[in-house]
């Protein structure tokens, strides 16, 4: 006896194996057996079971027809459109409640509210975190998820964060009511039956997933909905203590897919500090100048700056090219030879499409051409997904729809695209991918570039005149607002180490953390760099063409990390000596420029990152980091 959600083709028609989970109304089992599981991981699927109470449960093996049956099973939900002008393209499009990630909602429980934040500014919002005791943990999950998954099918997701064979790789586990989170983990992460033997010691991430059921909806509304969400009762959870993260509500991106800002950022980071290296909101990439020599590079950039288009640069510089490791998460840890290693947590981009085009991006574009889900994106009549910045693949004739599936014609008052609309794609669709982007062993980083949107008073470049003065400039970043999240209007936000909304314990013990990686004997470090693409003139136009040119700054970051005698020291770092950066073929561009020193702007930054460190760092501040800032305060009063 089974129940058959539709007609659906593949492994999730296969006939369920009855199973006597916990005795009466037991749910229907789909794929493998729950006794072919290894014992922590059965006991973790039973205990959800029990808790959500579906009413089928499958078993993910990560096989190409799993990927086509969930596809017909989204098609059929009304969840996935086709866009058959593309390869194996599918469009969701999510309740209009639900479309970023919701840091209101995002919260760390530890026992020590310590553990999990500094002390809480004295007045008004917490900046660096959100924590929640244990016991109102287990009121909250008391109230969100006994039965949530009544009605549904529960997705139980075996996956690898990092490359198979990889020391720095962490297998984990999701359980999930969305069929939309099952198919876009198979793209994110490795997901498969391999993962499970790497479990049975049990010392793997819990992660628990619900869409959630809306409680100012009638039953009648729930089901019509075809993304279904609890937006008022959101939460999005981490207890790095039990390695486990339960996230309600919401099927949107870092909230759902639960191994990208939950695992390999918030928990990742609280292991990585426990255990000696560093789980990092950075893109990896190589770069290789015209001589064959090549160096890699971790790039922090708070969300939305263009950490996709960097990773995927086509430079601008002949004779040099750049590849792509990774875009948004690195794992890095010193190796017995002292070399900072980095493996990209993930297989898969999870990209912002508006501004995403043939000119921003070319290996973007030929990488979600196939295999691509696409959510929130516009709609060509001609069935090719549609977005702000390509307009000019518009021909006559051609009609279009909005994110929310109506008419839409250029020019309206609202975008046809929801600004953090996304791709999501598998890595090696990407025609830049870096040869090493798998190897076990991590990529070898020379150089760590922090940076962020600054329209003014920020130099395009600048390096940090040491480790501890790297650490400093990384925990000052700020840059303006983004659409990734629930913030809008162009504010300066400020985004250390643009982990803001990932911190996975105390951001001033991260700070110490950082810090002490320059205690270890034996290790080489790479050098810090700050770049600021966005520089704007007093008309608003930006200084810097951005983009391919990139590969300038990249180039003078080779040179430094190589050893050229080539910068000149500024109160705030060192940057290229006029001529050191390569600006031939930019005659609109000015050296001066680009390397503005405006005494008055640093002493309102310094007085301004003063003021931010001493509402939300408090006391848990290192003493090196007010250091490295009052020396910049005496560096400024000498300009
Ligand atoms: C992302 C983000 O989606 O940083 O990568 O918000
Ligand atoms: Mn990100």
């Amino acid at each position: 006896m089974h129940r058959a959600i539709g007609s659906i083709g593949g492994r999730l028609l296969r006939a369920p194996l009855s199973r006597g989970l916990t005795g009466g109304s037991a749910p229907h089992l789909w794929g493998a057996d729950l006794a072919s599981l290894p014992p922590p991981v059965r006991q973790f699927v039973e205990e959800g079971i029990e808790l959500c109470q579906p009413s089928d449960v499958h078993l993910c093996d990560g096989s190409k027809e799993e990927g086509e049956a969930l596809i017909a099973l989204l098609r059929e939900q009304g969840v996935l459109h086709p866009l058959p002008k593309y390869d194996n393209c599918w469009l969701a499009r999510t309740d209009p409640r639900d479309v970023a990630r919701v840091e209101s909602r995002t919260v760390l429980v530890t026992e020590r509210e310590r553990d999990s934040v500094p002390p809480a500014p004295p007045n008004g919002e917490p900046q660096l975190g959100r924590w929640l005791s244990p016991s109102a943990m287990a009121e909250a999950q008391r109230q969100r998820f006994p039965g949530c998954m009544r009605g549904r099918r529960l997705f139980v997701i075996p996956f690898r964060m990092g490359p198979a064979g990889s020391a720095l790789a962490r297998a984990a586990v999701q359980l999930t009511d969305s069929a939309y989170v099952a198919a876009s983990m198979r793209i994110m992460t490795r997901v498969g039956s391999d993962v499970l033997p790497d479990l049975r010691h049990g010392d793997f991430v819990r992660c628990l997933h619900s869409v959630g059921r809306s409680q100012t909806h009638s039953g009648d509304a729930r089901r019509r909905s075809a993304w279904p969400c609890d937006p008022e009762r959101t939460l999005i959870a981490h207890l790095p203590e039990e390695l486990r993260v339960v996230s309600y509500g919401s099927g949107y991106g870092g909230n759902s897919l639960l191994g990208k800002k939950c695992l390999a950022l918030r928990i990742a980071s609280r292991m990585a500090r426990d255990q000696g290296w560093l789980a990092e909101h950075m893109l990896i990439l190589g770069v290789t100048s015209p001589s064959g020599r090549k160096h890699y590079v971790a790039a922090a950039f708070p969300s939305a700056c263009g950490k996709t288009n960097l990773a995927m640069m086509r430079p601008a510089l002949p004779g040099w090219s750049v590849h792509c490791v990774g875009d948004d998460i690195a794992w890095m840890k010193f190796d017995d030879d002292g070399v900072l290693r980095a493996i990209n947590p993930e297989r898969g981009f999870f990209g912002v499409a508006p501004g995403t085009s043939e000119r921003t991006n070319a290996a973007a574009m030929a990488a979600v051409r196939r295999d691509t889900l696409f959510t929130n994106v516009g709609l060509r009549s001609d069935g090719a997904p549609f977005w702000e910045g390509l307009e000019d693949q518009l021909s006559p004739g051609t009609t279009l729809t909005d994110w929310r599936g109506r008419p839409w014609s250029p020019g309206s008052a609202h975008p046809c695209a929801h600004p953090n609309s996304r791709f999501c794609s598998p890595a090696a669709n990407c025609p830049s991918m870096d040869p090493s982007w798998e190897d076990p062993r991590g990529v070898p980083i020379d150089a760590i570039i922090f940076g962020g949107r600054r329209p003014e008073g920020v130099p395009l470049v600048y390096e940090a005149f040491g480790w501890q003065h790297g650490v400093f400039v990384g925990s000052a970043m700020r840059s303006e607002a983004t659409a990734a999240a629930e913030h809008t209007g162009r504010r300066l936000l400020h985004d250390p180490f643009a982990m803001r909304p990932f911190f996975g314990y105390n951001a001033g013990r991260y700070l110490s953390h950082w810090l002490s990686m320059s205690h270890r004997s034996g290790v080489r470090l790479p050098r810090i760099f700050h770049v600021n693409w966005f520089l704007r003139d007093p008309s608003g136009r930006f200084r810097w063409p951005g983009f391919g040119h990139n590969a300038r700054v990249l180039a003078w970051i080779c040179s430094r990390v190589e050893g050229e005698d080539n910068a000149r020291e500024m109160p705030f770092g060192l940057i290229p000596r006029e001529g050191a950066l390569d600006l031939r073929g930019l005659p609109e561009v000015s050296y001066e420029d680009l390397f503005p020193l405006d005494r008055s702007f640093w002493e309102g930054e310094s007085k301004e990152l003063r003021r931010y460190y001493e509402e939300n760092f408090g006391e848990d501040l290192p003493r090196e980091v007010l250091e490295e800032l009052e020396a910049l305060e005496e560096r400024i009063r000498k300009i």
